[in-house]
């Protein structure tokens, strides 16, 4: 598994909160995503076999976050 963590600079609610984790925790190849509204990012644990981070990053801008590490 690796861990990352994407700073989303637009995160600033439970909204954004549930939306992101919703998108991102269902990815085959996802073992966990966490979202702090304080510190507007979002924790990652994946299996970079299974999933590009770039399809993490991908599923974030769908719900209309941009990624600002990616
Ligand atoms: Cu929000």
């Amino acid at each position: 598994m690796t861990q990352t963590t994407l700073s989303v600079p637009d995160i600033s609610c439970g909204h954004c909160k549930t939306s992101i984790e919703g998108a991102v925790k269902p990815l085959a190849g996802v073992d966990t995503a966490e979202v702090s509204i304080d510190d507007r990012n979002v924790d990652v644990t994946y299996d970079p076999s299974k999933i590009d981070l770039g399809d993490i990053i991908t599923a974030i801008s769908d719900q209309g976050y941009e990624v600002e590490n990616a």
